[in-house]
């Protein structure tokens, strides 16, 4: 295998991130790591899954309420770029996108993602669908991009970060993100923030191990991964999923439990791992939300809430933010 410059610091950070994570006690392997072909496309099916309600009900809050949400983004402004953190697909922002085009609204549309092939890929799809939309695609980390568009335009920008990706960091991760976020906005600028909310901790706990078994297989996925990358000897039927909720945390865990105690060895990195019998390794964080909470959040780092958009059970909120 060859790689480039950029593969080989990427390679590196994986593999101390893997040696650090399970040689530590607990065990744990960063959720960010989900995301290789087949995870990402794993990733697509769950979000089909009729247990997987979250991308579901945001894509209803946006097709439902569209007028409502170009109406408080808008504000006074007259132009502005709408910059979207992870874009991905951008199915939902699609949404807007074409809303924003018909009333004739000025603005540019600024797609950020560390994967220059879906970037290229939403683009190409763009013109096709969108041709009068301008969008200036950015390859980059989000705060990289935050920080060369902030030095650049003069035009309020409003920041997207969709799909209850903010559940995904850490507790503290959460307050450090908001906080560089904010860093970044002027007092014309604004920012929208798809949360997760907690309910009922069946629905949220079914959400994350589905009937059919495909959120285990994106588990288990990271196991492959780091069998093909570091030629080591996983044998992920000896690993099972599980996934907890805990409704006084609002933390939806999963772990991958080992059902033996085993030795793996990672070749490339010359690395042995010992597991006890039924030892986890810690794989995702995905936190619910309250509305308190929330509100607490912006507060924190000075951004207000300007207006709340839900579903009629209360599933799932996208948040618009103005700075205080
Ligand atoms: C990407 N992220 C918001 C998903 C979530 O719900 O935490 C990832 C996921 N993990 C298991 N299912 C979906």
């Amino acid at each position: 295998m060859t790689y480039t410059q950029d593969e080989k610091k990427q390679r590196n950070q994986f593999a101390t991130d893997v040696v650090k994570g399970l040689t530590s006690h607990p065990k744990k392997l960063s959720s960010k790591y989900f995301y290789d072909g087949t995870g990402s496309k794993l990733f697509r099916q769950i979000m089909d899954l009729p247990e997987y309600y979250l991308t579901r009900t945001e894509t209803e809050i946006f097709r439902t309420q569209c007028r409502e949400i170009i109406y408080s983004l808008l504000g006074q402004a007259t132009a502005f770029n709408l910059i979207d953190l992870g874009a991905g697909d951008a199915t939902k922002t699609r949404l807007l996108l074409r809303e924003l085009l018909q009333q004739k609204i000025d603005f540019t549309y600024v797609p950020v993602d560390i994967s220059a092939d879906a970037l290229e890929h939403l683009q190409t799809e763009l013109q096709t669908e969108l041709p009068h939309l301008q969008v200036r695609p950015l390859a980059s980390e989000y705060f990289a991009a935050l920080d060369w568009l902030t030095k650049k335009e003069t035009n309020p920008k409003v920041v997207f970060f969709l799909g209850s990706n903010i559940g995904n960091f850490e507790t503290k991760a959460i307050n450090h993100f908001t906080q560089k976020l904010r860093q970044y906005l002027q007092a014309q600028d604004k920012v929208f923030i798809g949360f997760d909310l907690q309910k009922d901790p069946h629905v949220i706990r079914q959400a994350y191990d589905d009937a059919a078994g495909i959120t285990a297989a994106f588990n288990y996925n990271l196991l492959h991964r780091i069998n093909q990358e570091f030629a080591a000897d996983f044998n992920p039927e000896y690993f099972k999923h599980f996934a907890e909720y805990n409704p006084v945390t609002g933390n939806m865990k999963s772990y991958l439990l080992s059902t033996r105690a085993q030795k793996i060895y990672l070749a490339d990195l010359d690395q042995e791992i010992a597991f006890q019998a039924w030892e986890a390794i810690h794989t995702e964080t995905s936190h619910k939300f309250t509305l308190p909470e929330i509100e607490q959040l912006g507060n924190s780092v000075g951004l207000k809430i300007n207006q709340v958009f839900t579903d009629p059970k209360h599933y799932f909120a996208d948040v618009l933010f103005e700075v205080i």
